[in-house]
Parts: structure tokens; C-alpha cells; sequence
């Protein structure tokens, strides 16, 4: 009798610790995920990279006890492309990406496989909180009625998103498939063709205006600031930019809140630290840089408030949290906010060359961590990899592999992004304009025939944009000072054929 009890009672602990084992090996499988995707965050903006006039402690304790990466790219030097090939794991090229304005159709082809699709198949909930700048509809969007197809269509479970950027109209939140807030009896309407209803413009009214602009970002007033486009109705729907950090703050919680208990994905793609550059009060004048040193200091409490809450519920050794951004930096971006005058000896695209827009490596080369505590050994790596490898890595991550049509340039780098290895793919592809490959520390630009815009000479940034081909070697020469092209024939022959198959693929 007593030899059955310990017997049933020994396997009742053997059943016992089989599912706790299961349950674990099943949790470890699907961790939840998020991309923390800051706009405009150049290289050496944090002090993990070697700022010292601002202090990003929040992002600095990821790096810390993450791994951080020093060769870490965006898929290109502007927004809408990097986004659309984070997001497809296709490089957008292929897709014509270039930044949209607030009224553009949704730029992500319907019915394919995406990032959050993938995951969403996996069982995750899936989320976007921020930056959208993809598009929304089909064909002229009525912003009073139901908008789709949009971040909802494209994999999301939730959408808490601003249709464009901070300086594009309108300047409201879509939550959903609905603009939040909206008054049917003030409708919206948007044109970024000419001037619609009566409201003060940045050339009418510059006595209303919180910062100048230039000639562009001179449309309808909202908030004191003007913005590219025009915009009417939707008073009580408007955003206040000084709140935006906070409002998506309290939506990416609420999601995490939500979804304590079953794998989730979040998207938290924050509008900081783009222009108009409008901290909440409580961050203004906290560094000697001016409003562009305050939203850093934002948005690396916003990191801050993510990481704590992840770790207040438990979730912190089942969760991996990836650091980003979108592009390279920029001071001057449209709005006299003192980001220039006040800049001193801040590098923004540290040691790298050129910025936002910029073929060289200021475009896309961009702060990258990963933290994952208990998973990701903390260290340096300075592997090469693009965020285009992150559909494949990430649906590694959870077990699944890309099939199909599904992110047609991802490559699964799911060891370098946890950093069990450094042996990144031979090439990569960086775009801006026109295409640039790197071959470990070799990088190629391809000749851009019409070389600078005349808009971004006015931005002083260093373009990268020549008529003839450039061959740089990092490894002695990370600021890309002597074009090497014409000593080394045969390798720019080389990553000329590659560039090719890559295209023609
Ligand atoms: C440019 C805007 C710039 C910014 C950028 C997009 C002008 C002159 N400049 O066209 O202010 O909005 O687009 O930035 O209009 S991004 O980070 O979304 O790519
Ligand atoms: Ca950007």
C-alpha cells in the first residue's frame, strides 16, 4: 500500500515535471518579439555608440546586456523603403519604394507573406503602434469612412499607427481601420495638390508658427507647426506632437498588457526623432543640443518604459527586444529647430560618412541591439546584416522557415541576430537612390546618372551620388574618403555582377 502511494506519487512528479518541461521548451520556442523602430537615428546618437552630449541610459542598458552590432544596416536610406523591406523581406527596389506622402495607397502588394503574417500564422498576436508611412486604401482615400487595405490587411491584429510622418497631413491617428476621434460632423479631407478650405498655411501665417520652415513643409497649420500638405476638418481627431511619444507609450503597454500570456509580436515604431521635433515639456531643454538632443532623450524613455514593463510582468527572459532604426541622420530635415547650431562636436552618423539619403555608410548604418536576457550572450558583433534578413531570421526564430514567394531577398541569419555566430552572407545590399553592396569590408556604389538632387544639396549631407562607380575599403577607410575603383578592376567587376544577379533575380 505505501510502496503504491510513493510509486503513483512519483509518477504524478514525473507527469508533473514532462509538462513543465514541455510547457518551457514550448514558451523558449515562441518568444514574444519586439522591434523597437526609431525614425531618423543615426549611428553615433546614443551614448552606447559614443555620444557624450546626450545620455541614452535606457538604450545603453539593452546594450549593455545585449549584444550590440557595429555593422548593423537598415534596408535603405529613407523611411518608406526600409520599412517596406523590414516588413516584406523583399528590397524595395523591386517595388519602386520612395517616401510617400500622407495620402498614398497602401505600397505593400495584397496577399503576400509579411513579417507579422508569418508570426501571425505562428499563433502570435501581432501589433503596430507608431510610424506607418506604407500607404493605406486603394486608389483616393476617404478619411470618414472605413481605410483599408492597411496594416490590418498586411498581418496585424492591432494598428494604433500615424498614416505618414510628424510632417505630413493628416495629421490625425488612424486606430484600426478608423480615424481616431473623428467627427462625422467635421469631416477631413486631404489634398497634397493645392490648397483646400481656409486654414492658415505656413506662408499666410508664419506668426503662428512654433518653428520656421522651409518652402516645402510651409501647408496647413497644425499645432502651431506647418506641414506638407493640405488638410481641413478633424479638429477634435488632430494629434498634439508633444503627446505622440506618450500615446504610443500607453498603446504598446496596453498590447503587451493584453497579451501577457500567449506569444506576441509588437511593432513599436516610434515618430522620434524625425522632424518637427516637439518633445513633451517634460524633455525640453534637458541637453545642450537642443530639441533634437530632447528627442533622443524621449525616446530612450519610451525604451526605458517598454523594458521595465516586460520585466514588471515576468516576460523579460521569453521575450527578445530588437533596437533600431530607419535611417541614417539628419540635422536640417525642413524646420529651424537649432538641430545644426547646437550639434557642436556631436558625431549623429558617427565615424561614417553622409546621413539620411546617403549612399555612403551615415545612410544605413544604424544603431542595432538585441537583447533577449538569459538567450543573448551580452557582447559586440560586428557581423554584417541587414534588417531585409529579419523576416527569415524571425520566422527561424518561432520555427518556421520562408516557403514560396514569402520575403523573396530574406536570408535566415537567425545565429548572428542572436550571436552564436558572426558568419554573416558574403554580400549585402544597402539602397539610397542608387544601389550599394558590401563584400565584407569592401562596399560598391553604383553610379547614380543623375548624381545629387538639387533638394538634398540644400540638406548638407554628403549624397554619395556620383556618375561614376565608387570602391571603398572600410577596413582602413570607414569614412569612404578615397575612391579605390580604379586600382581594384576586377573586384569592382565582380560586385558589379553581383549587384546585377541581385537586380535581375
Ligand atoms: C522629405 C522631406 C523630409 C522628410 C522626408 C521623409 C522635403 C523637402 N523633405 O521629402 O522633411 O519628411 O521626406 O523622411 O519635403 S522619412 O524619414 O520618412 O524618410
Ligand atoms: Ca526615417
Amino acid at each position: 500500500m505505501r510502496y503504491q502511494k510513493i510509486i503513483s506519487c512519483c509518477i504524478a512528479w514525473v507527469i508533473v515535471f514532462a509538462f513543465a518541461n514541455c510547457q518551457s521548451a514550448k514558451k523558449n520556442s515562441q518568444p514574444n518579439i519586439i522591434i523597437i523602430y526609431i525614425d531618423d537615428l543615426g549611428y553615433g546618437d546614443v551614448s552606447c555608440y559614443g555620444a557624450t552630449r546626450v545620455q541614452t541610459p535606457n538604450v545603453d542598458r539593452l546594450a549593455q546586456n545585449g549584444l550590440r552590432f557595429t555593422d548593423a544596416h537598415c534596408g535603405a536610406a529613407t523611411c518608406t523603403p526600409s520599412r517596406f523591406s523590414l516588413l516584406t523581406g523583399m528590397y524595395a527596389f523591386r517595388n519602386n519604394a520612395a517616401v510617400l506622402p500622407g495620402d498614398a495607397p497602401l505600397l505593400i502588394p495584397q496577399g503576400i507573406e509579411t513579417l507579422p503574417s508569418i508570426l501571425q500564422k505562428r499563433g502570435y498576436a501581432t501589433a503596430v503602434v507608431g510610424k506607418w508611412h506604407l500607404g493605406l486604401g486603394i486608389g483616393t482615400i476617404d478619411w470618414n469612412k472605413p481605410i483599408n487595405p492597411g496594416p490590418l490587411e498586411t498581418g496585424f491584429d492591432h494598428s494604433f499607427i500615424i498614416p505618414a510622418t510628424v510632417d505630413r497631413v493628416p495629421c490625425v491617428y488612424v486606430d484600426g481601420h478608423n480615424v481616431y476621434q473623428a467627427d462625422p460632423a467635421d469631416p477631413i479631407l486631404v489634398s497634397y495638390k493645392e490648397q483646400i478650405g481656409d486654414e492658415p498655411t505656413g506662408l499666410s501665417n508664419r506668426e503662428m508658427l512654433k518653428m520656421k520652415a522651409d518652402t516645402q513643409h510651409s501647408n496647413t497649420i497644425i499645432n502651431g507647426i506647418s506641414r506638407i500638405g493640405f488638410m481641413t476638418g478633424g479638429k477634435k481627431a488632430r494629434w498634439r506632437d508633444e503627446d505622440m511619444a506618450d500615446v504610443f507609450t500607453t498603446k504598446a503597454k496596453a498590447f503587451i498588457n493584453s497579451n501577457k500570456n500567449k506569444p506576441f509580436f509588437l511593432y513599436l515604431a516610434l515618430t522620434d526623432i524625425h522632424v518637427p521635433r516637439t518633445p513633451h515639456e517634460r524633455f525640453l531643454g534637458k541637453n545642450p543640443m537642443g530639441r533634437r538632443g530632447d528627442v533622443i532623450v524621449e525616446m530612450d524613455w519610451v525604451t526605458g518604459e517598454i523594458t521595465k514593463d516586460i520585466e514588471r510582468l515576468g516576460l523579460d527572459k521569453n521575450t527578445l527586444i530588437l533596437f533600431t532604426s530607419d535611417n541614417g541622420p539628419v540635422l536640417d530635415d525642413g524646420y529651424s529647430d537649432e538641430a545644426v547650431e547646437k550639434a557642436g562636436t556631436h558625431q549623429p552618423a558617427g565615424n561614417f560618412r553622409g546621413g539620411k539619403y546617403s549612399a555612403f555608410e551615415g545612410g544605413t548604418r544604424v544603431p542595432t541591439i538585441a537583447y533577449w536576457p538569459g538567450t543573448i550572450k551580452p557582447g559586440v558583433s560586428s557581423a554584417l546584416m541587414s534588417q531585409v534578413d529579419w523576416m527569415a531570421s524571425l520566422a527561424a526564430l518561432t520555427g518556421d522557415s520562408l516557403t514560396g514567394k514569402a520575403g523573396p531577398d530574406s536570408r535566415n541569419v537567425l545565429p548572428v541576430l542572436l550571436g552564436t555566430s558572426d558568419k554573416a552572407p558574403a554580400y549585402m545590399l544597402e539602397e539610397a537612390y542608387t544601389l550599394s553592396i558590401r563584400y565584407g569590408n569592401w562596399k560598391y556604389i553604383a553610379p547614380q546618372e543623375k548624381g545629387t538632387p538639387d533638394w538634398l544639396k540644400n540638406k548638407r549631407i554628403e549624397s554619395g551620388l556620383i556618375q561614376l562607380p565608387q570602391l571603398y575599403d572600410l577596413q582602413t577607410d570607414p569614412g569612404e574618403t578615397k575612391n579605390v575603383a580604379a586600382q581594384h578592376p576586377e573586384l569592382v567587376q565582380q560586385l558589379q555582377n553581383e549587384l546585377k544577379k541581385i537586380q535581375t533575380t
